[in-house]
């Protein structure tokens, strides 16, 4: 399966990592924020997103808005400062396809002006023009389920049968894109984890992944030391490289097209090592 990001083309016969850029202020998941002084520092983002890449980073995800519960909303223009330059940046100096994980449809047109070669969307292209902008732009997109807003998603997530009624809401949103001429070929499913489910909603959408995608239609998946892998293995944020690298190689098992992680050069290695043992 191939799958068109612009001026790139991404080979997703193996399963890609995708490397996590966050380019907000408050970023704690990740080690590190690139602002120093009073501004964000294009060099340090710079340094790191080469860094991604010689570890084996195929996609590099920035993104300007913080979605866990609690952050502060950012602005339009604030989202705009923080990921279009970074984009601009990399798309001058690196070989590979940047996403941007965004749901603002101004930031989702000046990206892809500026070299993006993917959408990546926690709201799924439901925001006000999120549509439009995407279609115009001929790039694929990630559409990614969630259950409630960023800031109250974890108080009780509940579903009837999570798996079913992700995958509904994903073909929901597939149609949407269609109808509004984003061919199927540029669709990405994501079931979201973390967004508004519990423990249990996780790990019963990770058994059934492949269930979670139609055939044709990659699956980009999302767990890197998430609170899920605090919550069932007892650790803190900088204890969840193992629990994170296991829940990278049980998604490719099952199917996981994209694997997007904080820590590449790790996810590589695992990646690497299956493919050495199952796929000769
Ligand atoms: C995703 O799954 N997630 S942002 C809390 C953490 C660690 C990481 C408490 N954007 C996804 O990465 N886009 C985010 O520790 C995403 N899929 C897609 N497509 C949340 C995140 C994180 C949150």
């Amino acid at each position: 399966m191939k799958i068109h990001c612009g001026n790139r083309t991404l080979d997703l016969s193996t399963p890609q990592v995708m490397g996590i850029l966050n380019t907000t202020p408050d970023s704690f998941s990740d080690g590190g924020s690139y602002y120093a002084g009073g501004g964000l520092d294009l060099d340090l983002v710079l340094q790191r997103a080469e860094q991604m890449v010689r570890d084996g980073a195929a996609i590099l995800d920035v993104g300007g808005e913080s979605t866990r519960p609690g952050a502060e909303s950012v602005t339009e223009e604030e989202e705009l400062a923080r990921v279009v330059p970074v984009v601009e940046a990399i798309s001058q100096r690196l070989d590979v396809v940047i996403s941007v994980d965004t749901s603002t449809a101004s930031v989702i047109r000046e990206s892809a002006a500026v070299g993006a070669g993917l959408i990546n969307d926690v709201r799924a292209l439901t925001r006000p023009g999120a549509l439009e902008a995407a279609a115009a732009t001929d790039l694929p997109v990630c559409l990614m389920h969630m259950q409630g807003q960023p800031g109250t998603m974890q108080s009780n997530p509940e579903y009837t049968d999570v798996v079913a009624e992700v995958r509904a809401y994903l073909d929901q949103r597939l149609q949407a894109c269609i109808d509004a001429g984003i061919a199927r070929e540029r669709v990405i499913y994501d079931p979201g984890f973390g967004f508004g489910k519990n423990d249990e909603h996780n790990l019963a959408l990770l058994r059934n992944l492949t269930q979670l995608a139609p055939d044709g239609v990659p699956l980009l998946v999302g767990m890197s030391r998430k609170s899920m892998i605090g919550r069932l293995l007892d650790r803190n944020v900088d204890e969840r490289l193992p629990g994170s690298l296991a829940l990278a190689m049980l998604s490719a098992q099952r199917g996981a097209h994209i694997i997007r992680v904080h820590d590449v050069a790790a996810t590589a290695d695992v990646l690497k090592m299956r493919q050495l043992v199952d796929c000769a």
